[in-house]
């Protein structure tokens, strides 16, 4: 059975923009609960760190510049079927290629700067909210 939590970050891009707000009012309008939220900024070495699993793409160096170039929302979210329908809220990688009405293909600049992290699986959620988030932070 699919897990009921996921993890995710709104991104340097759509933190600069003003859309910190647009972005959680869509993600609770979409029935997901707030389990653990932070306003923080991730160091270079922490950003390599995250994305370590992409170390050998060619846009790695720039994804980890960008990752850490300005403050970010982590959060621990909850609904049930939580990184499938999480990632159908945030749409494709590329917001030229993401559905109409997803949060990418609203607020996402290109698909390097694409405005919110989702993560791929129960596994990885669990992974990514324990590297941001200590147990006791979490509800
Ligand atoms: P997603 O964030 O949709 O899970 P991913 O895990 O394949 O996508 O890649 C992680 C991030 O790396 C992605 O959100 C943006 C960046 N990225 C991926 N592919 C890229 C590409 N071809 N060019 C530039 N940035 C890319
Ligand atoms: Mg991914």
């Amino acid at each position: 059975m699919s897990g009921k939590r996921t993890f995710t970050m709104i991104k340097p891009d759509a933190v600069e923009s003003g859309n910190i707000g647009n972005i959680l009012q869509m993600i609770s309008n979409a029935g997901f609960s707030i389990k653990a939220m932070k306003f923080t900024q991730l160091s270079e070495e922490r950003a390599k760190a995250f994305y370590a699993v992409h170390a050998e793409r060619p846009f790695y160096g720039k994804l980890v510049d960008y990752m850490s170039s300005g403050p970010i929302v982590a959060a621990i979210l909850e609904k049930d079927n939580a990184v499938e329908d999480f990632r159908t809220l945030i749409g494709s990688t590329d917001p030229a290629e993401a559905a109409e009405g997803t949060i990418r293909k609203i607020y996402a600049e290109s698909k390097g700067r694409n405005a919110v992290h989702g993560s791929d699986s129960d596994e990885n959620a669990k992974i990514e909210g324990e590297f941001h988030f200590y147990a006791n932070e979490v509800i």
